[in-house]
């Protein structure tokens, strides 16, 4: 029996790292994309000792590769007449659940590696929220920080020109992401729809609710990721009442957490932008934080003129030096390494949970498991706003609104199976407490089973 399980685990870890080193080598200059893939496939391999029939159906092999990607020229007008061009991208990489689905991320930052880094995560964190979606991403290089108004509809329009031939509610369904919100979604499906001369209200989500967006769709990531820590915290007989907490980011998904975990009595005291963080050892005014971000569009380092009691400085990785009890990165990928998790461990943080994709690396990851920090990983925590959207979808489809608490209350009872889920796939495949394996089981094994039923292509 142990030599039959041992030559099963030995093919296993056989078959994950001949997967993995052909990934490196044929996508060696794509380093956002192999971090995700190492981490997911690394958790693979008790699940393959268990059940070689993936290794047969070669599952791995097949669901690295993505079923398409589109990438595309978008040239627009700026305010002075001069013709700008950006690169548009769209990664359809698996919709053997439902219609791809996934976010647009407009940032200077966004190139293949990262879409694609995005949109292999979706896939896993879309199939645990147990609603028909499969794993999309796109996004463009275009900056809109510093744009008006009209020169981010004229691009939010010509980006829609050409993503247009490739979306439709039943064949892949975007959504916002970071530099993506209601605003560039009401363009990008004024333009649909005039492209397309139909009203298909569910071929985008997070739009404003009123003309087919869902209520609390706004607040679902956020909401849903303290809705995961509650559970986290639950199992270690804790509560959020009191406890100090750092929140990365001021965007979308930082502001939401921010509000639920307040309002379940914890004590909020940093949050940042690209730029700086934010110090308040008083609490953060969630408030002004919502009028300079929301309402404003200005820079966190503002918050200080209202607050004089308050620290602002600039930079953003010594966020993670403010000692917490819980630490909600929310911002982007990358933003805790081994130093930042080593210090936050240093300093007694006991829960880390990712509102943010990928904002831990592989090694903080590490440190965080090692030192008895209990870890919330991405795929699982933030699936809150994408389990919404899908909501939003079922709501364009039967041509019906819910109310803000029928949303809410559904979110809440979603992010509590997907802990379930995460937390039971971890203790069947032995390594009980280790939410990111049982994630990416958990996640892997619906859309594992679907593509084994599909049959080979
Ligand atoms: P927003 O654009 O609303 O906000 C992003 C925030 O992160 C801003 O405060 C921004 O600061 C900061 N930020 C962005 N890039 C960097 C960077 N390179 N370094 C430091 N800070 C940075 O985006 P969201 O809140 O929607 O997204 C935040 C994260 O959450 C992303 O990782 C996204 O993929 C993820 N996510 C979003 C979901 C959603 O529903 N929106 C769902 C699930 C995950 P600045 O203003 O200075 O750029
Ligand atoms: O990363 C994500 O899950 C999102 N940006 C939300 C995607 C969506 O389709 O709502």
């Amino acid at each position: 029996m142990t030599t039959a399980l041992s030559s099963n685990e030995a093919r296993a870890k056989e078959y994950v790292d001949g997967i993995f080193a052909q990934l490196k080598e044929k996508n060696a200059h794509q380093p956002e994309f192999l971090q995700a893939a190492e981490e997911i496939l690394l958790s693979l391999a008790p699940l393959f000792a268990q059940h070689p029939e993936y290794i047969e159906h070669n599952i791995l092999g097949r669901i690295v590769e993505p079923d398409r990607i589109i990438s595309f020229r978008v040239a627009w007008q700026d305010d002075q007449n001069q013709v700008q061009v950006n690169r548009g991208y769209r990664v359809q990489f698996n919709n053997v659940i439902g219609p791809y689905k996934g976010g647009l991320r407009f940032h200077p930052t966004v190139n293949e590696s990262i879409m694609k880094f995005l949109a292999f995560e979706q896939i896993f964190k879309n199939a645990l929220t147990g609603q028909p979606i499969g794993g999309g991403k796109g996004g463009s290089d275009f900056n809109p920080k510093g744009k008006s108004d009209a020169e981010i509809m004229r691009f939010c329009q010509a980006f829609m020109s050409e993503l247009y031939r490739h979306i439709g509610p039943d064949v892949d369904v975007p959504a916002g992401d970071i530099g993506v919100g209601a605003r560039e979604v009401g363009y990008m499906w004024g333009q649909y729809k005039r492209l397309r001369g139909a009203y298909e209200a569910g071929v985008l989500t997070g739009k404003k609710p009123g003309y087919g967006g869902s209520l609390a769709r706004k607040e679902a990531t956020g909401y849903g990721l303290v809705y995961f820590v509650e559970e986290m915290l639950h199992e270690k007989n804790e509560k959020f009442l009191d406890k100090t907490v750092v929140v990365s980011g001021s965007g979308n998904v930082a502001i939401y957490a921010i509000e639920k975990a307040q309002h379940y009595g914890a004590k909020v005291v940093a949050c940042s932008d690209s730029s700086g963080y934010i110090y308040d050892s008083q609490g953060i005014d969630l408030a002004l934080v919502k009028e300079i971000k929301e309402e404003k569009g200005e820079r966190i380092k503002t918050y200080v003129e209202s607050r004089p009691h308050a620290e602002y400085h600039e930079g953003c990785t010594n966020i993670w030096t403010i000692p917490c009890d819980i630490a909600l990165p929310c911002a982007t990928q990358n933003e805790i390494n081994a130093e930042s998790a080593t210090i936050l461990v240093q300093n007694g943080a006991k829960f880390v949970a990712e509102g943010a994709n990928m904002p831990s690396d592989l090694e903080a990851i590490n440190i965080f498991l090692e030192n008895d920090v209990y870890f919330g990983p991405a795929k699982a925590a933030n699936a809150g706003g994408v389990a919404v959207s899908a909501l939003e979808m079922a709501q364009n489809s039967s041509r019906t609104a819910w109310s803000f608490q029928e949303v809410d209350e559904k979110l809440h009872q979603i992010m509590k199976d997907i802990y379930k889920q995460s937390k039971d796939a971890a203790e069947k495949y032995g390594v009980a407490g280790n939410l990111v394996v049982g994630s990416n089981i958990a996640g892997f094994v619906k859309v594992a089973d679907g593509m084994v039923a599909e049959g080979v292509y």
